[in-house]
């Protein structure tokens, strides 16, 4: 029987193997237990990416992103683009279970966890607001202050350590049960309508308790062109340990990057196998870090890069 084993995203990945770890230790749900942790982040507003109070579009909506998934009868659920619901993670949950679907959308998800005793709240904080619209072309320019962005067509890809981030709890059960999820407001200033891999299956997360468990965070184009979490579970199902499976998946980042002519993103990629093994690899400027808990031990580990 495997121990324990909770991994995260980010240094705020730490508040969700926190929350986590002891879940599980007293022999909770793995899925229960991940969501917990996932939660305690979208319940953070100092937390700027993630859920309430996190990075609004470019016409200053604040859209969230998740999925989860339980890696014995691989069902999962998912929410993209919901709107004025706190936890995108707790809809996603409620669509795997309630739901014959994966994936709902914008109105339709906000329906759906109204019709399932959910509140509308307010997502913003002030501070989100401020720095929202310091951020604004026209203001930045005034201020001196570097715009997040140049104006409505432009289709650059801003990122910026201070602009991205998602969590993606990933966990093990000592039942040998495998779960995921992974919660994002996405990418900041994105286009109203924009979608990362994040509430993406097999993107920003795939869970299957015959080979193992894997989530991306970074630029979610890159990630969803290679498919990139279920490419790593994937390659784990073949033979290769959760590190070597995320060098593969990052290195693949960097092939296709060349195929297209252009620098590859910041692209990050985290996985554990059955047997309660860890591995991470993000492409060169990632700076990833991410959060270990095994019992009585919970520590910070930096991402190598490709
Ligand atoms: C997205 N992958 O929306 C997310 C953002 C993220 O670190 O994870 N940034 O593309």
């Amino acid at each position: 029987m495997p121990d324990p084993l909770v991994i995260a995203t980010w240094p705020f990945g730490k508040t969700a193997v926190d929350t986590a770890l002891p879940l599980i230790v007293a022999g909770k749900p793995v899925l229960d237990a991940v969501m917990a942790g996932a939660q305690a982040v979208e319940n953070d507003a100092g937390v700027r990416s993630v859920g309430f109070g996190s990075l609004p579009d470019r016409i200053g909506r604040l859209t969230l992103d998740s999925c989860v998934m339980d890696g014995k009868t691989l069902s999962c659920g998912a929410v993209a683009g919901l709107e004025h619901i706190r936890s995108a993670s707790a809809v996603a949950r409620l669509v795997m279970e309630k739901t014959p679907h994966i994936l709902l959308v914008g109105e339709g998800a906000k329906w759906f966890a109204l019709q399932n005793g959910m509140q509308l709240e307010m997502p913003h904080t002030l501070e989100g607001i401020r720095d929202w619209f310091e951020k604004h072309p026209k203001n930045a320019k005034k201020d001196n202050k570097r715009a997040a962005f140049q104006g409505p067509d432009d289709l650059s890809l801003p990122i910026a350590e201070d602009n991205h981030d998602t969590v993606t709890v990933l966990g093990l059960g000592s039942d040998a049960r495998l779960g995921g999820v992974c919660t994002t407001s996405g990418l900041a200033y994105k286009l109203p309508g924009r979608v990362g891999d994040s509430p993406i299956i097999g993107a920003g997360l795939y869970v299957d308790d015959e080979a193992g468990a894997a989530g991306a965070t970074g630029v979610g184009e890159e990630i969803i062109r290679i498919g990139g979490s279920h490419f790593v579970v994937e390659q784990m199902r073949a033979g290769k340990t959760p590190q070597a499976a995320c060098e593969a998946a990052a290195k693949r980042i960097n092939t296709t990057a060349a195929r297209r002519g252009v620098h590859p993103a910041v692209c990050c990629f985290l996985a554990i196998n059955p047997k309660g093994e860890v591995g991470a690899a993000a492409t060169v400027g990632s700076n990833f870090t991410f959060a270990v808990g095994r019992p009585g031990k919970v520590e910070m580990v930096t991402a190598k890069e490709f």
